[in-house]
């Protein structure tokens, strides 16, 4: 199986992305976690996107919050699928990183999760890679499945006094 890329732009970033990395591992998808700054380590952050397809990778989810240009800078030197998932810091609530994030330019996509979407660009990962892959397709419906109970039995048991 191609494996995923989850991308930080600081270990600040790491109680959400965490989350990114525990979903792919539910599903059984091998990803590799790594910090590369678009601002600080632009040179490791190009140096990875460029050798990422050759290196076994099928997605990359880019986590970054203020100024996000983490996920359109890997964009920028891959044709690999690229997840954005705008992270929320101190000010402004994430709205900084999520226009970041989302406002590519034609013909660089970049795939913009909610601000703090760790599990849904992880989710959205294994979809893209069970294109080509029905067992994951099925552990794709096994969880929604589970999901759904989960919430049908939330609504059995709700009381309001
Ligand atoms: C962004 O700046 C990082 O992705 C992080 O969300 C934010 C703040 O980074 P630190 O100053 O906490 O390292 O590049």
């Amino acid at each position: 199986m191609k494996k995923v890329a989850v991308i930080m732009g600081s270990d600040s970033d790491l109680p959400v992305v965490r989350k990114a990395a525990d979903t792919l591992k539910d599903l059984k998808i091998p990803c590799e976690v790594h910090i590369y700054s678009a601002h600080r380590t632009p040179d490791e952050a190009r140096d990875f996107a460029r050798s990422a397809r050759a290196n076994g990778f099928g997605v990359i989810i880019a986590a970054a919050g203020m100024a996000a240009h983490l996920a359109g800078a890997l964009a920028a030197n891959t044709t690999l699928p690229v997840i954005g998932i705008p992270l929320k810091s101190s000010v402004l609530d994430g709205m900084d990183a999520l226009l970041s994030t989302v406002q590519m330019p034609r013909g660089i996509p970049v795939a913009a999760v909610a601000v703090d979407g760790a599990v849904n660009a992880a989710l959205l990962a294994a979809e893209i890679l069970a294109v080509s892959d029905e067992d994951l397709a099925g552990a794709l419906n096994e969880r929604r499945a589970r999901e759904a109970e989960a919430v049908r039995e939330k609504d059995r048991n709700l009381k309001i006094d």
